[in-house]
C-alpha cells in the first residue's frame, strides 16, 4: 500500500490532490508544523526532513515531483501525465517542471530575502520582485491564449505541481495576484474540481483559506510570530 506523508499547510498538498485525482488507494500520515518546521517524525522519514514524503514497499522517497511522477506511472497507469505521442507532450513537461523549476524557488527566494530583513530597496530585491512577475506573467500569457489548463484542454499533473505556489504558498508569503487576470479564474476552475475538495477534507486542510483571490492573503509566518513572542 502507497503510503503518503503530508504537512499540513504545505507543498505536499500536491501528492493527495494528486492521489485523490486518480482514484488510488493509499493511507494518508498527516503532520502539523512545530512551529514552522517539520515535526520530528517526519525529520525521521528522510535525511532532508521536508514534505512530501512517499513510501511503496521498500522505497522512501521525497520532492514532490518526483512523488508525483512515481505515483502516476507506477500506480496511476499514466494518468494525468501526456504521452509523447500526445500533441500537447512538449506543454506538458515544461509546465509541470516549470512549478519546481523557476515558479517555486521564485517565490521561496523572496520569502529568504525578506525574512533575512533585506531592505526592499536593495537592488537584488527589486531584480528577484521583477523575475517573480515575469514568472507570473508567463503563466498568465499562456492562460491568456485560450489554454484551459497548463497542457491545454486536458487537466494534468503541470497544473497539481503549480497550484501550491499560486495558493496556499501565498500564506508564507504575501504574494499579491491582482494583476494576474488569467491566473485568478484557473485558481478557481482548479480548487472546484471534486479531487481538490476531497484532499482539502482528507488532509485536514479545509479550514485553511484558499487563497484564490487576487489581494495578498494574511501572512502565517508573521502570525506564528506574533503569537510565539505573546
Ligand atoms: N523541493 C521539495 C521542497 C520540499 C519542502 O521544502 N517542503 C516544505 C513544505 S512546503 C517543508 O517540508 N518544510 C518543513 C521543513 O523545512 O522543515 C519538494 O518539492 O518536495
Amino acid at each position: 500500500m502507497l503510503t503518503v506523508h503530508h504537512l499540513r499547510v504545505s507543498q505536499s498538498e500536491r501528492i493527495v490532490w494528486l492521489c485523490e485525482e486518480l482514484g488510488i488507494d493509499y493511507d494518508l500520515k498527516l503532520y502539523r508544523r512545530d512551529p514552522f518546521f517539520s515535526p520530528q517524525a517526519l525529520k525521521d522519514l528522510t535525511e532532508i526532513g521536508t514534505a512530501p514524503v512517499i513510501q511503496d514497499g521498500n522505497l522512501t522517497m521525497g520532492e514532490s515531483a518526483a512523488c508525483a511522477d512515481y505515483i502516476i506511472h507506477k500506480h496511476g497507469n499514466g494518468r494525468l501525465a501526456l504521452p509523447p505521442s500526445h500533441p500537447n507532450y512538449a506543454d506538458y513537461l515544461y509546465w509541470f517542471h516549470y512549478s519546481n523549476g523557476s515558479l517555486q524557488p521564485g517565490v521561496s527566494r523572496m520569502l529568504t530575502l525578506k525574512s533575512a530583513g533585506i531592505d526592499t530597496s536593495n537592488d537584488v530585491f527589486k531584480r528577484y520582485t521583477e523575475r517573480l512577475h515575469q514568472y507570473l506573467l508567463h503563466i498568465d500569457n499562456h492562460l491568456a491564449k485560450g489554454n484551459k489548463w497548463l497542457a491545454g484542454d486536458e487537466f494534468t499533473a503541470a497544473d497539481i505541481m503549480t497550484v501550491f505556489t499560486l495558493t496556499t504558498m501565498r500564506t508564507f508569503y504575501s504574494l499579491d495576484l491582482s494583476a494576474y487576470k488569467n491566473i485568478l479564474p484557473y485558481l478557481e476552475r482548479n480548487v472546484q474540481r471534486e479531487a481538490y475538495k476531497r484532499y482539502r477534507e482528507k488532509a485536514e486542510d479545509a479550514d485553511f483559506p484558499l487563497m484564490i483571490e487576487g489581494p495578498a492573503p494574511e501572512n502565517f509566518l508573521e502570525k506564528v510570530r506574533r503569537s510565539a513572542k505573546a
